[in-house]
């Protein structure tokens, strides 16, 4: 046997697989410019044109919607223009989905719910998004996320789509990223989004402020239940999981689930007619996992009676468009080229305490108008 006819493992095996391989890998033929009937390169390979994107989206396509979230995410400028393009088209077709915020701290099983959520989900038929808001991740590599990130089980369905936090530090990027790549999904025929977030600071408000649903997932600690998560987080939650409700944690769970519903029962619920409430669930056995769906379902009903659901929803477009308009003054101040020369003055005269800070900010912000006339 020539070296050549020995199987070779292929690039995208699973690494249990061993070494055993019916097929062997071949070098690839490149496309050969002499022919010219030979069919063109697959769209998954060719630039896509805004026509392209919108229609395929549309379609389903998972490899042009991933492309189409890549796109979103890049911070080039001239992919902007298209990506903005693209969602202007499918705006339209978006929204139709219930979507979902899980929040925690890291290790409290979010992703390992996500995924058991996901799989029952698919196989009732629901078409389910998972993204994740981790502004840490491209330091820390995403594994702030959890060993649970990969969502293996959920990434073989074919009804399941998961995309990991862009990379791009600041909150607000990733942000702005994660909500028009939910658009974009929704646009494709995904029913369900979930969006899970690090349990540490911001970004819990961040996914609030996206969401229809928000899902605080807790374990069962010693003694004091309400305390190493903020008041203010349990607030902004619809419903709290007290998850890893297994084996010998049962029982700890359980009277966690007592100690926060009496606590509950004094907070005022961010929806009105909505009872927050807290369940036991284990993401590992799926115990309560359908449970915690009927009480999304039970939400949405409840939230289009009252009008709270379409209410939320336009609260958090209105306060995303201030969002957005805060963020671009500041780029739009900063990046000013008469406020650049002079910051740096009026910064050590403040520093020096030679001028009030009220005083500085409006210098600057007149030196705007100077900046941009023609002089
Ligand atoms: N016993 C038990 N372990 C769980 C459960 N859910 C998650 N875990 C484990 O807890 C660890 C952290 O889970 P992960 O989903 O990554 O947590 P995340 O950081 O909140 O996303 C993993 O080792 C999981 O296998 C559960 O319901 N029961
Ligand atoms: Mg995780």
């Amino acid at each position: 046997m020539t070296d050549d006819q020995t199987p070779r493992r292929p690039e995208w095996a699973p690494d249990d697989a061993g070494d055993a391989f019916a097929s062997r890998v071949v070098p690839g033929a490149g496309r050969n410019p002499e022919r010219s009937d030979w069919p063109a390169p697959p769209a998954s390979r060719r630039a896509l044109t805004e026509d392209d994107y919108v229609a395929e989206a549309l379609a389903g396509d998972r490899v042009v919607l991933a492309r189409a979230i890549t796109l979103i995410e890049s911070n080039a400028p001239a992919h902007f223009e298209l990506a903005q393009a693209v969602l202007r088209r499918l705006l339209p077709h978006s929204g139709r989905a219930i979507r979902i915020g899980v929040t925690g701290v890291p290790g409290a099983g979010k992703s390992t719910l996500i995924e058991a959520l996901g799989v029952m989900l698919v196989e009732r038929g629901h078409k389910v998004a998972v993204l994740a808001v981790d502004p840490t991740s491209s330091l820390t590599h995403g594994s702030i996320l959890g060993d649970k990130t990969r969502m293996e089980q959920l990434a073989r369905r074919p009804e399941a789509f998961i995309r990991p936090s862009p990379a791009g530090g600041v909150l607000g990027g990733v942000a702005r990223k994660t909500r028009e790549t939910m658009l974009v999904c929704e646009a494709a025929g995904f029913d369900v989004i979930l969006v899970e977030t690090v349990g540490t600071g911001q970004s819990e408000v961040t996914v609030r402020s996206m969401v229809d649903f928000f899902l605080l997932v807790l374990i069962a600690g010693a003694g004091d239940e309400l305390q190493g998560i903020k008041r203010g987080i349990v607030e902004m939650a619809d419903a709290i999981a007290i998850n890893k409700a297994d084996g010998e944690n049962k029982p700890r769970a359980e009277a966690a689930r007592a100690e926060y519903n009496r606590a509950l029962h004094y907070l005022t619920p961010a929806v009105e007619g909505w009872h927050v409430r807290a369940y036991t669930c284990s993401a590992a056995t799926g115990e309560g996992i359908e449970n915690l769906w009927n009480v999304v379902g039970r939400y949405r009903e409840r939230a289009a009676e009252t009008g709270a659901f379409e209410a939320r929803r336009r609260e958090q477009a209105r306060d995303w468009l201030h969002a957005l308009i805060d963020e671009q003054l500041r780029a739009f101040f900063y990046n000013n080229p008469t406020v650049r020369d002079a910051l740096m003055t009026v910064e050590t005269a403040v520093m020096a305490g030679e001028l009030p800070a009220t005083a500085a900010a409006r210098q600057l912000l007149a030196l705007l108008d100077r900046g941009d006339s023609p002089a």
